[in-house]
């Protein structure tokens, strides 16, 4: 097995909100407009495909059309000096990828591709809303669904199990844009700081699980995280968080 990464960065919707992506439970966030169990389960998509679909189709354009900020950057930056430095994020966007963060999990899967809920056959987003249908079926008869993980449905495994033994291993944690309520992936938080690690949180809010925190940033990611660098240079250097000055 790998070493486990010494830096962890742990994120949500909030580090893209700042590249136009909507976030999930803020006000004016997707769920303020949408009811979460009419669109992101397995029950939704088995009763209405096509207003599920074309939500999905709808997210996937905002996200295609969108750009990584200086928040995802500055995490691709990071991983020059800290090469083990381990991305684990809830979101299904790709701009951590597209930042040029070269280890990334996705705990929640991701928009740009759709899978058929039959067969499991993949298709690239881009080709599958090209497709006639509302969705599309698969060859075998199966309709695509995007390949994301809808509530009640688990995790990827291998995925949960890396970021989770992460976690637990590291020394630096980085809790960046979420609102920590949605589980398995926020009890991440609970088993880092558990395991020992230093955990920084960065939010415009207080979270449920702030208090784990060793030390709370309070405001854009995007403005934030690139003024962080020397924080995480001295805690490399030092091996703990340096005081506020
Ligand atoms: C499972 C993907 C096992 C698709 C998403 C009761 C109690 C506890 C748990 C449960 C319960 N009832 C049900 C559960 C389990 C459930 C759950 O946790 N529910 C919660 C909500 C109560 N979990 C599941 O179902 C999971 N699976 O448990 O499997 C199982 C299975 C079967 C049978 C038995 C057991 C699967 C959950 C996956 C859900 N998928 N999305 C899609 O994208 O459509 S969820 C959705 O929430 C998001 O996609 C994201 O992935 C996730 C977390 O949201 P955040 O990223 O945190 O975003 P949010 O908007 O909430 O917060 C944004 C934050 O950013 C805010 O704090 C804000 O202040 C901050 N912010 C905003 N702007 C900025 C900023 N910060 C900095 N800078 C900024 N600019
Ligand atoms: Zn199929």
């Amino acid at each position: 097995m790998d070493r486990a990464p010494s830096l962890v960065v742990f994120t949500g919707a909030g580090i893209s909100q700042e590249s136009g992506i909507s976030t999930f439970r803020d006000p004016g966030g997707l769920w303020e407009r949408f009811r979460p169990e009419e669109l992101a389960t397995p029950e939704a998509f088995a009763a209405k495909p096509d207003v599920v679909w074309r939500w999905y189709r709808w997210r996937f354009e905002k996200v295609r059309a969108a750009e990584p900020n200086p928040g995802h950057r500055a995490i691709a930056r990071w991983q020059e000096r800290f090469p083990s430095l381990l991305v684990v994020t809830q979101n299904v966007d790709r701009l951590h990828q597209r930042a040029g963060s070269r280890e990334v999990v996705e705990l929640h899967g991701d928009l740009w591709t759709a899978r058929c809920a039959r067969c499991g056959k993949r298709v690239a987003m881009e080709r599958a809303i090209e497709l006639p249908g509302e969705p599309p079926a698969c060859a075998c008869g199966g309709l695509l669904r995007p390949n994301v993980v809808w509530f009640g449905e688990m995790l990827p495994q291998e995925a949960f199990l890396r970021a989770d033994a992460a976690a637990a291993h590291c020394g630096l944690f980085v809790v960046v844009g979420t609102s920590a309520r949605v589980y398995p992936a926020a009890g991440l938080i609970e088993v880092a700081a558990e395991g020992g690690a230093t955990v920084i949180e960065v939010n415009r809010e207080e979270t449920p699980l702030s208090a784990l925190a060793t030390r709370t940033y309070r405001g854009p990611a995007g403005e934030i995280l690139p003024g962080l660098t020397p924080e995480i240079e001295a805690w490399a250097k030092e091996g703990r968080w340096p005081s506020p000055s």
